[in-house]
């Protein structure tokens, strides 16, 4: 029944409510077209392709709204846990194939509108990417709401609505240039605006003291305030009709300030400064593991975490009126440091607002908030100048300080005296050069309940070395979720082939929200018809890739038979995209030194690398260039003919790791052990099929514990061996094979000699990331590759081992562990009504 409505209506009612859920070919047509003629203005006899994805995506967001709110209103009358993942990235792509598949409904849309004449792949590439993240971190984000969504769990993202997300990579004779990603042009069909759901957020400004009743009371007298504005974004969960929330913040300028400054008589200034507030959402910081002290990203920072706190707290007292019931109804999850500032945040409306006092306000945040670190890199580690944070901030500066100050009594109450193990705990850092700042992640992990790193070893070197004086305070609080990816996104959507043939393999669909059953691949892997379907499946998958390739680089690529070697990341030194290359020059060095009757025995590859740097990354888009000159030389030398191509893909992102990643074989993880926190892609590798190499570093460990060392190819120094490396570098001898490749670049036989002589010198003299300790032995697992390429039967049962083990790496697993351990909340799936 529907409530509310007398009995006669009741029949007319339900009538009404069902019209959209109507998912036949022909309301599916009625609803695009009615977006063609009604939300586009368009002709409904012509439109073009643009103009029908527009249309199709208004008509599947309709039916995202309709779970949306059934999602929305039954958690409401539930009342459970909620969970809040905090993020300033969220790396989406694009959504309309994953809602369509998400939804069930993919078929039918496909018949749909194929009749009207259109073709569902050509519209699905009129979508731009939702590139708001920089790589693993954003990407791990997006993974986590789809298993969300999908576990039913009561949880929602929150966010930024960069109007700029990350930028567009062009490559100009070799060189990285950065081109303004506006993905909004066209409009967001995707998003709902709410403009009733706002708030104020403060900067700058004084704080008071007052007396209320004999008790103190802080409040803070902003110098400027702008509006927080929601973007809702339905998150559809697979196999559900549960539909989660990504709530992203746009900032808008404050409307009760402007009456004032319009008092002033400058209008027209009033105006324009007015315009300044948009500034603060409308761009993503693209610096991927660096730490830079701007004031605009810890203005950023509060925006973001000020809005969602003040929505969290709102939604809160809408249901309870008792504060100490809130740990029980809400978790927070922060990714990374970047939203650290939820803890003063949350204290000060506790607090000022609120009125409870410090202890109780500090319970509640120490039982609510918990902290995920992703790097150990130290120039990542955020440290805001005290200078700043206190003219930005102020009140937060204080209750930082306070934070700090009752922690460290704690401490010396426990340890006395012991001044020098006291600093190294304080929140508060004083440099050398007596500038104060403030440790981001000291504040994230004392506030925080739990504290985890994102794979095993990971979460180890935390607790031994980054935060090892933390751990030996409170071990309790630690712990370890190793990554996951979605395989919705990253394998049954991406590889459709590869899905059929699982679910054939496998009786039936289960596996895609129950990966562990990918194991029962295992007993077929050694099966000559099984492998032989295994390999065409691969093999279509590798022709889209190459195809798309050739598209994207303008290199040609006949040879179809040739190994497609792939390592796709964010260029940074230690993820060592520099080995790489010294492999394919030594590779090719030795194919030209080759007689031809050598050469015909050739494995023949092509050698694929891809990624963005950072803009004021120069080592990175020194290698950037590198490739390219390797790429020019190589590809165009006729003793090398197919033998090897290398190629640069320019502009690396979700949508074209969607179609590389299913058609790889071999993809590279080879960063200096110790240094990549887990890695995300190499799991999206091995689900479709693709071969590891890779280094014994973050998440391959666990990689090569689950599809078992044998099915990859594992080389380079152990992690608890790298300082001891670094330490005797200056006298490593390095294999002759280094030196010769290194001399190839120094001398200019890829042109640009200066340019790339601080390339050269990062490897010839402190070495950091050690390539020529791990050289030799990188050379000699390439050359195992090859052995082993030439074995089909060989290599396909490994690539069937590889996705058979790679179950565990489902984003679903990892959800589930941060719920039973961390968040403790319970899944609170829709009731699906009887018809
Ligand atoms: C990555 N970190 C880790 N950081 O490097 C990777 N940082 O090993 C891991 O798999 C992944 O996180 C998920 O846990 C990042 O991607 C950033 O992108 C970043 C962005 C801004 C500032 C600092």
């Amino acid at each position: 029944t529907v409530p509310g409505a007398s009995e006669d209506r009741q029949e007319l009612l339900h009538t009404l409510m069902d019209t959209y859920v109507k998912n036949d070919v022909l309301s599916i047509q009625q609803s695009i077209v009615n977006h063609v003629e009604y939300t586009m203005a368009r002709s409904r006899y012509k439109f073009d392709d643009l103009e029908a994805y527009m249309a199709t995506a208004y008509s599947v967001r309709d039916r995202l709204i309709e779970e949306w709110n059934d999602t929305q209103t039954y958690i409401k009358e539930m009342d459970p846990k909620r969970v809040y993942y905090l993020s300033m990235e969220f790396l989406m792509g694009r959504s309309l194939l994953n809602a369509l598949y998400n939804l069930d409904i993919k078929d039918q849309y496909t018949e749909a509108i194929t009749e009207l004449g259109y073709k569902l792949e050509t519209l699905v590439e009129k979508e731009r990417d939702a590139a708001l993240g920089n790589g693993g971190l954003g990407r791990l984000a997006a993974c986590f709401l789809d298993s969300m969504a999908t576990l039913n769990l009561p949880a929602w993202g929150y966010g930024i609505r960069y109007q700029y997300g990350m930028f567009r990579q062009v490559l100009v004779d070799g060189f990285q240039h950065e081109q303004p990603d506006y993905w909004l042009n066209f409009g967001n069909p995707w998003e709902l605006e709410r403009l009733n759901v706002a708030y104020p957020i403060s900067f700058y400004g004084h704080v008071s003291v007052h007396d209320e009743g004999g008790r103190q009371v802080f409040r803070w007298n902003p110098g400027e305030t702008v509006t927080a504005m929601a973007y809702d974004n339905p998150i559809p969960g697979f196999g559900t009709n549960n539909t989660i929330n990504l709530r992203l913040w746009a900032a808008k300028p404050d409307r009760e300030f402007d009456l004032q400054a319009f008092n002033t008589g400058d209008y027209v200034q009033a105006i324009l400064s007015k315009q300044r507030a948009e500034t603060l959402s409308s761009v993503l910081y693209p610096d991927d593991r660096t730490y830079e002290g701007k004031e605009l990203r810890l203005k950023q920072q509060h925006f973001f975490v000020s809005a969602t706190v003040q929505d969290v707290v709102r939604r809160y007292k809408e249901a309870h009126t008792d504060w100490d019931e809130f740990p029980d109804k809400v978790a927070f999850q922060m990714n990374d440091t970047h939203p650290t500032l939820l803890v003063p945040e949350l204290m000060r409306i506790l607090m000022d607002q609120e009125r409870l006092g410090w202890t109780k306000a500090w319970e509640l945040v120490n039982k609510t908030c918990n902290f995920t670190n992703h790097t150990v890199l130290p120039e990542a580690l955020e440290k805001w100048p005290v200078a700043m944070m206190e003219k930005l901030l102020p009140r937060h500066m204080q209750i930082i300080y306070d934070i700090n100050w009752r922690f460290l009594q704690q401490m010396r109450q426990r340890f006395g005296d012991d001044w020098a193990r006291i600093a190294k705990l304080s929140i508060i850092e004083e440099t050398a050069t007596g500038e104060k700042t403030v440790r981001m992640a000291y504040l994230a992990v004392i506030a925080s309940k739990c504290v985890n790193g994102v794979a095993k070893i990971h979460s180890d070197i935390l607790k031994h070395d980054v935060f090892g004086p933390f751990y030996d305070i409170s071990p309790e609080k630690f712990q370890n979720k190793t990554n996951g990816v979605t395989p919705r996104r990253w394998l049954a959507f991406c590889n459709p082939p590869l899905r059929e043939l699982i679910t054939e393999t496998l009786s039936n669909e289960r596996w895609i929200n129950d990966t562990d059953r990918l194991k029962d691949l295992r007993a077929h892997a050694e099966d000559p018809a099984f492998q032989q379907r295994w390999q065409e499946v691969k093999r279509t998958a590798k022709s889209k890739s190459i195809a798309l390739i050739e598209r994207l680089t303008g290199v040609p690529l006949p040879n179809k038979d040739a190994m497609l070697d792939v390592q796709v990341k964010r260029i940074h030194e230690y993820k060592r995209q520099l080995l790489n290359v010294l492999g394919i020059i030594h590779r090719y060095d030795r194919i030209k030194h080759m007689s031809p009757a050598e050469r015909q025995n050739v494995v023949p590859r092509i050698c694929v690398i891809g990624g963005k740097a950072a803009p004021g990354y120069e080592m990175a888009k020194r290698i950037i260039k590198l490739v390219s000159a390797v790429a020019d030389k190589v590809n165009n030398d006729p003793d090398i003919g197919d033998r090897l191509k290398v190629v640069f893909v320019p502009d690396y992102n979700v949508s074209v790791a969607e179609t590389i990643i299913p058609g790889t074989e071999l993809s590279q993880h080879i960063s200096t052990a110790g240094t990549e926190a887990s890695g995300t892609g190499n799991m999206k590798f091995a689900m479709n099929g693709a071969l590891i190499i890779g280094t014994m570093d973050g998440a391959n460990i666990e990689i090569a514990e689950e599809i078992g060392q044998d099915n990859m190819f594992i080389f380079g120094a152990l992690a608890d061996r790298v300082p001891q490396l670094r330490k005797e570098r200056a006298q490593f001898k390095p294999d002759d094979r280094f030196l010769h490749v290194v001399n190839m670049i120094r001398t200019g036989q890829f042109g640009w000699a200066d340019y790339f002589h601080p390339l050269v010198d990062s490897i010839t003299y402190s070495d950091y990331y050690l390539l020529a300790n791990d050289f030799a032995n990188y050379v000699a697992t390439q050359d195992r590759v090859d052995k082993v390429y030439r074995d089909k039967a060989a290599w396909t049962k490994m690539s069937i081992m590889s996705t058979a083990g790679s179950g565990f790496f489902s984003s679903d697993r990892t959800i589930a562990d941060y719920n039973k351990d961390i968040w403790g909340s319970e899944p609170c799936p829709v009731p699906v009504m009887d018809e």
